[in-house]
């Protein structure tokens, strides 16, 4: 990754991360000199997974992982360059998968040894490794089974290439094993709303907080995506929307009355003496995407309580009330009036760009206050006014202009590009995260993630287009570090096909 004021770089898990990160939105920008360089510098055998520390699996498998994935599909990958290396990459990870609790959270490649890191692992981590995974393995079922992964007939295997067989056919069984011992666990748990923080071996949830913020946030991401990815099997929403509507149920709130609708975060058990705190970190804010893309594509969510046989029409009503919305609302009212708050979480700062973390005045909310500067309801702690070039609310901009249409949400996102423009770029080449957004001049950290380009110019360049070819997302589901991956069992040239056909007939 960049450290773009001194002009150097540093090796995160020894990966080229910035460059792999970076692939599909060299393609989709059209930039294709760029692109080839990368890839010629990997078709030639420069890329290897054999550093000798620990690395992220859960990062490596949505940054590296989807990263190749995604530029496997949309550069067509004749010579299987991209294919091979994901299979190289995963072959070299295995060894995170081989235990009986949760996967290790680490993976040393010199030693192929995995290792659990904290005491605790999260929720977040577990939970998001199956889209890759199984876009890995139906993609090595396709190219074995020549375009026909359900088939028994495996041709001429001498004609294969051997890596091919490096890895097993079923390669993302230990993601599956682990994505099924968090879904049990979340049996116990009311609205499988699970505490964040889980332990490795038995997978019991420790004492913590419910939230979708660090720790938590694509766990409930992913509920929604591999049901979308899997092409929307029958029955396999629900753990999505009983999940949203425990959400609904005790995380919303609004601060002070009329003032903005946020999701706090609240300590186990969930009733009616639950504690929330008023914090929002900036990561709960790719929820209203989320919660479009499931309406929009997924056709879910049009009421509360949909997949929850406990919450009584009732219920909802009292709660709908208490929280000052339409007694019509569904999924897209929260998803806009989320989308509002994070909007305002960069409107109101004195830099235009949003905190890490923010916090809320709510009088039914416990808010720890001191040392934060408050902007009408909304307050930042001095600790938490970094600003790391976050792309979650360009992400649902994004998709909630495709869900909407309205301007509104275009005109947020050139805002929120201007100041980066303005504040983060750095003369010499690259941005630099943020120190504060609450000073007027501000300070930069010697550090571009390699989610700026995968994820946050993506989503910005793709909250541009009226294109209708481009990822029509019933075709395509991004994965969490947004890199587009075909829906599996469908084809994805007829799917496009079909979507342009649709907005034409639409338009016409
Ligand atoms: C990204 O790596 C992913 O979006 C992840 O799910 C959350 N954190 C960063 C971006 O903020």
């Amino acid at each position: 990754e960049l450290s773009p004021l001194s002009k150097t770089g540093f090796n995160t898990f020894g990966v080229a991360l910035t460059a792999i990160d970076a692939l599909d939105t060299l393609l989709i920008m059209g930039l294709d000199a760029e692109f080839e360089t990368v890839r010629d510098w990997v078709k030639n055998g420069n890329l290897h997974f054999s550093s000798n520390s620990d690395s992220n699996v859960f990062e490596l498998t949505i940054r590296a992982l989807g990263g190749l994935m995604s530029a496997h599909h949309l550069s067509h990958d004749i010579d299987d360059v991209f294919l091979k290396t994901a299979t190289q990459l995963a072959a070299a990870m295995l060894p995170a998968f081989d235990r009986k609790g949760l996967h290790f959270t680490s993976i040393n490649f010199a030693t192929q040894q995995g290792t659990y890191q904290n005491a605790n692992g999260c929720i977040a981590e577990a939970g998001t490794l199956i889209l890759e995974w199984e876009a890995l393995e139906h993609s090595l079922k396709a190219r074995r089974y020549a375009g026909d992964p359900h088939s028994a007939a495996q041709g001429d295997e001498s004609r294969l290439p051997s890596w091919l067989s490096t890895v097993p056919l079923d390669v993302a069984s230990g993601a599956r094993f682990t994505l099924n011992r968090l879904h049990t666990l979340g049996e116990a748990y009311d609205y499988g709303l699970i505490p964040s923080a889980v332990s490795s071996e038995g997978v019991t949830a420790k004492h913590g907080l419910v939230k979708l913020g660090a720790t938590g946030d694509s766990y409930y991401e992913y509920l929604l995506k591999h049901w979308v990815h899997s092409n929307r099997p029958p029955g396999g929403e629900v753990g999505y929307l009983r999940a949203m509507d425990g959400v609904f149920m005790h995380l919303l709130s609004r601060a002070e009355s009329g003032g903005l609708l946020f999701l706090g975060e609240a300590s186990h058990p969930l009733g009616p003496d639950t504690r929330l705190d008023a914090k929002m970190d900036h990561l709960v804010c790719y929820l209203p995407g989320l919660l479009s893309l499931g309406v929009a594509v997924g056709k879910i969510g049009t009421l509360w309580g949909e997949a929850s046989p406990a919450m009584n029409r009732d219920a909802v009503q009292e709660r709908l009330l208490a929280l000052e919305l339409p007694s019509n609302s569904g999924h897209l009212a929260v998803a806009e009036e989320l989308m509002t708050t994070c909007i305002a979480m960069y409107d109101r700062m004195p830099l235009g760009l949003a905190p890490e973390i923010a916090i809320f005045a709510a009088a039914n909310a416990r808010v720890n206050s001191s040392s934060a500067t408050f902007f009408g309801d909304l307050g930042v702690k001095h600790s938490d006014a970094h600003n790391l070039l976050r792309p979650e609310t360009v992400e649902s901009l994004f998709l909630l202009y495709r869900a909407t249409g309205k301007q509104i949400y275009r005109d947020a996102g050139w805002r929120i590009w201007t100041k980066w423009e303005a504040h983060a770029r750095v003369a010499t080449g690259g941005y630099a995260d943020i120190n504060s957004v609450l000073s007027n001049e501000p300070d930069l950290r010697d550090k571009q993630e390699s989610f700026f380009l995968a994820e946050t110019l993506k989503y910005l360049f793709l909250l541009f287009t009226d294109d209708p070819s481009v990822f029509p997302l019933d075709c395509y589901v991004f994965n969490t570090e947004a890199h587009p991956l075909p829906i599996l069992g469908i084809d994805v040239r007829d799917c496009v096909a079909n979507s342009m056909r649709a907005v034409v007939g639409e338009s016409s």
